[in-house]
Formats: structure tokens, sequence, C-alpha cells
């Protein structure tokens, strides 16, 4: 079964309520298994500062689900926790991210894997760290270390296990 990755960020309406309740809808969903959750960290907003701070985490899931399949199955987590969204690179209620999927390298109109980002950001980079094999090396060929390595921690902040 591939291991696939999960971004988690949430800005609105209790953040770490919000991952929490993610969480359970991931651990509910068929073929899946939810096999690791990092931390939850506090992050400055990337994008206009005007917005509350972040709550992000990392999970590792187990699925048998497609990639367009899972990403249909996270827009309903998304859209059943209200999620809002005000504008681009505003403040939300839940963000779901596939940031991995195995070793696949996905370029579909709806989907890219590895996501288009993870590489220099912090509030992936480290709670990703916590959960996967030191090893991790992403499908186009970078390694996780070394993305770690020039990734400043920019004010992350880590609020505890879950
Ligand atoms: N900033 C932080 N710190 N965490 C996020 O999850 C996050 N998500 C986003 C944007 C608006 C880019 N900024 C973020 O989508």
């Amino acid at each position: 079964m591939p291991c696939v990755y999960l971004g988690l960020g949430s800005n609105l309406a209790e953040p770490v309520q919000q991952l929490e309740e993610a969480l359970a809808a991931l651990a509910a969903l068929p073929a899946t298994t939810l096999a690791a959750v990092s931390s939850f960290y506090a992050s400055d907003p990337l994008g206009p500062p005007d917005q509350p701070r972040y709550v992000n985490a990392v999970a590792a899931l187990d699925t048998e689900l497609p990639p367009l399949a899972l990403l249909d199955a996270l827009q309903t987590i998304e859209n059943d926790q209200g999620r809002v969204r005000e504008r681009r690179w505003g403040p939300r209620t839940l963000d779901l991210d596939i940031l991995l999927y195995g070793d696949r390298l996905i370029d579909d109109p709806r989907l890219r894997v590895p996501h288009y980002h993870m590489h220099a950001r912090a509030f992936v980079l480290y709670p990703l760290a916590e959960i996967a094999p030191a090893d991790l090396t992403l499908p186009d060929g970078r390694a996780l270390a070394e993305l770690l390595a020039a990734c400043p921690l920019a004010g992350l902040e880590r609020l505890g296990a879950v």
C-alpha cells in the first residue's frame, strides 16, 4: 500500500480542533489506515500577514485510494468542516494537501505531487521529518534532509504531540 503524506493546516474556528476533527475523519476513510501523525505546530502565516497564525501538522496514511479519489475524499472533509477561504493566500478553516503519494510524480490539472511548495515550507518539512524515514527522498530526487537544512524555522513553534 502506498504511503501518503498529507499536510494539515488551519487558522480559523479553533484550529487545533479543526485538525483533530480532520484526523478522525482521515482515520475513518475507506481502505485507509492513519499510520502516523506529527506534533502540531504554530506557524506564522505565509501570505498576507493580517491573518491569525496557523496550526499545522503532517499525517501519514496507508491507503488503497487512488490519488484523485483521495483528493475527492479530502475535499469532502474540508467542506464537511465548513471550509471557508475568503481570498487567495488568506485564512482558512481547513486545508488538507497531498504532499507525497508513495514515490509517484503526479501532474494532473487537479493535483500536483509532490506538492509544489513543500520543499521550502518549514511548517511542512519539520513535521514531515518527525514521522518520515530519516533518509526520505522525494520522487523528484530531493532529499528531505537537504531541504530541511536549507529551510529556516521562521517562527515555527512545536505545540506538542497529539
Ligand atoms: N501559512 C502557514 N503558516 N500555514 C499554512 O498552512 C498556510 N496555508 C496556506 C497559506 C495561505 C499559503 N499560508 C499558510 O494556504
